[in-house]
């Protein structure tokens, strides 16, 4: 845009001249570091600031919500130009996020959308559709049974505890396998979306069942799944095989796994959030207005693409 222009746009926002030359400050509450795809995440938030020359907060939560409030609070304390927040779990955010247009400060939601009645607390987000990726999923395990006669026994892994991805993969799932009975889960628990919860909870279904009594393992991402294939190996069953393994993220460990045989499909969920986000900050503060919901686009990768698709992963 030239210069002429940004400054007519500056005046339009009601911001002065200098705001023109002022590098923009965004402080980023990011949720942890809880997963490959979370980390990939992080990774393209904080490059994409690097390459957008914008001034780059960032805020590691280790999962805890009280430490993202915290965070929110010194943004808000340092008068930075932009929020941004991927939030833990989708209820809890109506005081500090009402502190913040208080002060001024717009936030744009990152990833996961909050449950706040009023939503004029955050003007724009973007990420996935985890209702549709929740389907996806179920879609394929509805016609993988397709054609046969017996029970197919379930068993899922939850993300963490009333986040919106998990409350809404769970959902979709449900949703898209009610269309065949045959269908049931037999046990749900969250795994917090981590590797090392995610086998520990395998092994206590696989205690619980029998491997024999287990068809199925719907994990709400890979990291939980590649923790489960470990517990699922360990027990002397075949993940892939004995237990079908239906996933959601993409990471590149996943589509290993399914090159490997041990995993049999992952519902892609892109972390790739760094260039969209900094450009709607600077759309932001260039006067533009926002739309309210970004969605990222996403697809479905099988085990008979995964060798072919490996090299193009870019996290
Ligand atoms: C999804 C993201 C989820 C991933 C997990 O957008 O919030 O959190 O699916 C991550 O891997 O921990």
């Amino acid at each position: 845009m030239q210069r002429r222009h940004l400054l007519a746009a500056l005046a339009a926002a009601g911001l002065p001249a200098w705001a023109a030359d002022k590098k923009l400050v965004l402080g980023f509450s990011q949720i942890g570091a809880e997963s490959a795809w979370r980390t990939a995440n992080s990774t393209s938030i904080k490059q994409a600031a690097k390459d957008a020359g914008i001034t780059l907060k960032f805020a590691d939560a280790q999962q805890k919500q009280e430490n993202q409030i915290k965070a929110l609070r010194a943004f808000i304390a340092q008068k930075v130009d932009v929020i941004a927040l991927s939030p833990v779990v989708e209820t809890g955010w109506g005081t500090v996020l009402r502190e913040a247009k208080v002060a001024g400060i717009p936030v744009i939601l990152t990833d996961r959308l909050v449950k706040e009645a009023d939503e004029s607390l955050w003007i724009s987000f973007m990420g996935s559709d985890f209702v549709e990726e929740g389907r996806r999923a179920g879609r394929w395990l509805v016609d993988r049974v397709k054609g046969g006669k017996d029970e197919v026994r379930i068993v899922e892994l939850q993300g963490t505890v009333g986040a919106a991805p998990a409350l809404d993969r769970k959902q979709g799932f449900e949703e898209a396998i009610k269309s065949e009975p045959r269908l049931k889960i037999v046990r749900s628990q969250t795994a917090d979306f981590s590797r090392a919860k995610g086998k520990e909870v395998m092994e206590a279904f696989l205690k619980a069942e029998g491997p024999k009594r287990i068809h199925v393992l719907y994990a709400h991402n890979d990291d939980m799944a590649l923790g489960a294939i470990q517990a699922i190996e360990e027990a002397g069953a075949k993940p892939g095989q004995d237990i079908v393994v239906v996933s959601i993220d993409g990471v590149k460990a996943a589509f290993q796994a399914m090159v490997a045989g041990k995993l049999n499909v992952t519902v892609e969920c892109s972390p790739m959030l760094g260039p969209p986000l900094m450009q709607a900050v600077k759309d932001l503060k260039a006067g533009k207005t926002l739309p309210r919901r970004m969605v990222t686009e996403e697809g479905v990768f099988t085990a008979d693409v995964a060798a072919r698709e490996l090299p193009n992963r870019k996290y």
